[in-house]
């Protein structure tokens, strides 16, 4: 039986406020694949909802009876599954896009999260928001407002970090090269993050970073574009 693939999806109070980077790196994905897909509201403590997935993370994707969690296995999971259009351009394009989703966990979601992380709390439901405050105030080891304190003295230097991103867009219009790839997907579903959750604006109008998000935005029938921010 044929059905359209369902995506546990993190909503902040507003269920319609869906600001998961790893979640919108899997709907890039799927829309890319043109498949349908019909999203599932998530919360944080919202455990026993994902639990079948066997661990406590979104995205979490059903796919008839086959599973997948984590965005990095979903994206390989839909390029094995329905390979035609390719999310990675083949093997060599799959090992870079490795390389990106590394890039992005590592570098780019950190550098986000010193400059938003205390707005979020304002936009994610009520009942998640003594487990959110807790569990990422034990990993950064100071208050949230800590973290976020003196963002705007600290633009200049997260700007500057996406310096790999624009010289590589100085010379193409994609990171995957003449058409958008998962490499892509990984980006500007990172930077989805701040868009919804935020009102803090990260990347300058002048940016090239900034025109290809406009452009990644305006992608798959204005999904990005359509979707709602704080
Ligand atoms: N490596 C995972 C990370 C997923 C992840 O951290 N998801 C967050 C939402 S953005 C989550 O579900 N957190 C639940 C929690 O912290 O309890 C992926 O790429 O999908």
């Amino acid at each position: 039986m044929d059905m359209s693939i369902l995506l546990y999806d993190l909503a902040g109070q507003d269920p319609e406020l869906r600001f998961s980077p790893y979640c919108w790196r899997t709907r890039f994905a799927l829309a890319h694949k043109g498949l349908t897909v019909e999203t599932i509201p998530w919360r944080f403590t919202e455990t026993a909802a994902i639990a079948f997935s066997g661990q406590g993370k979104v995205p979490v994707i059903r796919d008839n009876a086959t599973t997948v969690s984590d965005s990095w296995a979903i994206a390989e999971y839909l390029e094995d599954t329905y390979p035609d259009p390719t999310l990675f351009g083949g093997p060599g394009g799959r090992a870079h896009a490795a390389f990106v989703n590394a890039w992005a966990d590592a570098v780019l979601m950190g550098g986000i999260a010193r400059l938003i992380v205390a707005d979020l709390v304002t936009i994610i439901d009520p009942k998640g928001r003594d487990y959110f405050r807790s569990s990422r105030e034990a990993r950064f080891g100071m208050t949230l407002e800590q973290v976020q304190a003196g963002r705007e003295d600290r633009l200049a230097g997260f700007r500057d970090s996406l310096l790999p991103v624009r010289l590589v867009l100085r010379r193409q219009p994609w990171l995957g090269g003449a058409a958008p790839s998962y490499a892509d997907h990984i980006v500007a579903g990172t930077l989805m993050w701040p868009l919804c959750a935020s009102r803090f604006q990260l990347l300058a109008a002048d940016d090239p970073v900034a025109q290809w998000q406009d452009r990644m935005l305006d992608l798959y029938g204005g999904l990005g574009r359509a979707a709602k921010r704080a």
